[in-house]
């Protein structure tokens, strides 16, 4: 695939691809602004110091790495974002005038993909670029596809054991209250039976959107727990906040109006909720969480369905 049907593959819109020169002469910085200006964003650093700056606060796509400057070294700082996750997953392409052995094969060893030796040829330089950019586009492609949920799109189940983690760690650092909602539909056993299993499919793609679009802020997750399961995280909300954020999400499904004349309690599609909150210590843990929100969706079900216990 090239870079455009790459980007065109990401089940989520992305950017202009980024690329940063970095180069303690502004000269050769020049140069290589003229090759990529026309087909991507360009950003430039004039020391190592600036490049990681840039680095931790942009996210570039890719970083053409001047090895000798004075400060921290272009080595020092391949070194320094391969040690960060937040930025160890950019390429890192040496620019040179030394080609010696030993010299190229420690850059590798500390991370970087490839070498380029000043003065640059503009061709060789871009073809290098692009190549690379492909490779780091399908290894984003390949990472985003696992966290996805394939029929309904919203996050899947590994993507919601990694957000969970983070979440429980970052509210239990700032003393936050953090909220589950776990929830799952009613009779949907005989929804299929009735409108058979496509339909079926088609609700549940209908209801992670009606999810998707109630809970929607940046921290928020919503994934597909199981079959027709899914479940929200709420960090930073509170009981009170969280009772709002539900009755959203029960009256996003009801507006759906998906006809369900099989259900035992009406004739649309409905959902049964189970809410659990707690400010994160260190004597629980996120599992314990969820195990409360999935008690209290197994109390909405025997009282009913079509409700919320929490
Ligand atoms: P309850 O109100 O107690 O939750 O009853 P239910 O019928 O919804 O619960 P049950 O667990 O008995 O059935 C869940 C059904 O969900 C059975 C299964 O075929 C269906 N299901 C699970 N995953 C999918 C899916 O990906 N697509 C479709 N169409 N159906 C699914
Ligand atoms: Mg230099
Ligand atoms: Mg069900
Ligand atoms: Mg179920």
């Amino acid at each position: 695939m090239n870079l455009t049907q790459l980007l065109d593959a990401f089940p989520h819109p992305v950017g202009p691809l980024r690329i940063l020169i970095v180069d303690d002469q502004p000269v050769n910085i020049r140069v290589l602004h003229q090759v990529f200006r026309d087909e991507f964003e360009v950003l430039m650093a004039t020391s190592g110091e600036q490049a990681i700056t840039v680095c931790r606060e942009q996210r570039p796509d890719i970083i053409l790495l001047d090895v000798i400057m004075p400060g921290i070294s272009g080595h020092e700082v391949c070194r320094r974002l391969k040690a960060d996750p937040d930025t160890r997953d950019i390429p890192v392409i040496f620019v040179t005038s030394q080609i010696e052995e030993a010299e190229e094969a420690q850059g590798f060893e500390i991370g970087a993909v490839d070498f380029i030796t000043k003065p640059v040829n503009p061709v060789i330089v871009s073809a290098r670029v692009r190549t690379h950019l492909a490779l780091k586009l399908q290894s984003d492609l390949l990472r985003s596809i696992a966290m996805i949920d394939g029929l309904t799109k919203v996050s899947n189940r590994r993507k919601f054991d990694d957000a969970l983690a983070i979440s429980w760690r970052a509210c239990q650092r700032e003393g936050r209250p953090l909220s589950l909602v776990l929830l799952d539909l009613d009779y949907f056993k005989q929804f299929n039976d009735r409108y058979g299993h496509q339909e079926g499919d088609n609700c549940l793609i209908a209801v992670a959107g009606a999810l998707s679009h109630s809970v929607r802020r940046p921290h928020d997750l919503v994934a597909r727990y199981g079959g027709e399961e899914f479940v929200c995280i709420l960090p930073d909300t509170d009981a009170q906040g969280t009772a709002g954020r539900v009755a959203e999400i029960q009256a996003a499904v009801k507006a759906l109006g998906i006809e369900h004349q099989g259900s035992e309690i009406g004739n649309l599609v409905t959902i049964s909720l189970g809410v659990a909150t707690q400010v994160p210590t260190s004597d629980s843990t996120p599992q314990a969480l969820l195990a409360a929100a999935d008690r209290q969706l197994y109390r909405a079900k025997q009282e009913g369905r079509d409700r919320v216990c929490a």
